[in-house]
């Protein structure tokens, strides 16, 4: 499965956005990572419908548009994607996630449904022949720049041998929160083949952003 890399926008500077878009095209980065945080399902608030629309325009990088809202199902449709990007669902955040699913392969984007630490992967069983991705996280959703939930480790093994078993081999897993360069090691070890880049690899103050790229790629080669 390819690697991919996915920087998280949030982790951006904003006064800087074109330099930065410009640097990841440069660099052949794989998709735009959105987090989209309503303040409900997540204490925090970040992101939303327009800076999408407008990252999309700026931009040929597919999104991965990562909904942290609640009742996805009600605000789906506010947002614009299309063929190639990405939208993840996580499967606290609704009681209609394979609908939530649906809608997003209706209109012809991959659909992902994304597990906080503590959540149980059961549902893979009913939503594994929707799906073109798992969205691991690694931290809390929430925040940037947090430790690493350490079982979440063993947790992408267990989804990676769940959908191999299961007839699901094709389905990608991304894993989300304290990509480090040595933990994205040992993320891809267990299975994960999509990296969210944030403060812990490419927005570091000790390196540039290129450099980070770089250095993530080596990891996880
Ligand atoms: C967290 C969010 C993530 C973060 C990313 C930051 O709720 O979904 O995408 O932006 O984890 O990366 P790092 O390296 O600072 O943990
Ligand atoms: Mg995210």
């Amino acid at each position: 499965m390819k690697n991919q890399i996915a920087p998280s926008m949030m982790c951006t500077d904003i006064l800087k956005l074109k330099e930065t878009i410009e640097v990841f095209e440069k660099n052949d980065i794989d998709y735009l990572h959105i987090d989209v945080m309503d303040g409900k399902f997540v204490p925090n608030y970040c992101l939303g419908t327009d800076y999408c629309k407008r990252l999309k325009k700026a931009s040929k990088i597919p999104l991965d548009i990562h909904l942290m809202i609640s009742e996805p199902e009600n605000k789906i449709h506010y947002f614009e994607f299309s063929q190639g990007d990405y939208v993840s669902v996580h499967s606290e955040s609704t009681n209609h996630l394979q609908r939530t699913l649906n809608f997003i392969k209706a209109k012809g984007a991959k659909a992902m449904v994304a597990f906080n630490p503590a959540t149980d992967i059961a549902c893979l069983k009913y939503v594994g022949d929707i799906i073109d991705g798992v969205l691991i996280m690694t931290v809390n959703p929430g925040y940037a720049g947090q430790p690493l939930v350490e079982s979440c480790i063993k947790k992408i093994t267990e989804v990676r041998e769940f959908l191999d078993k299961n007839g699901f081999k094709h389905v990608e897993i991304e894993v989300d929160g304290n990509v480090s360069f040595e933990n994205a090691k040992r993320m891809k070890q267990a299975g994960a083949n999509i990296f969210v880049a944030g403060n812990s690899s490419i927005f570091r103050s000790d390196l540039t952003i290129e450099e980070g790229i770089h250095k993530l790629r080596e990891a996880i080669q």
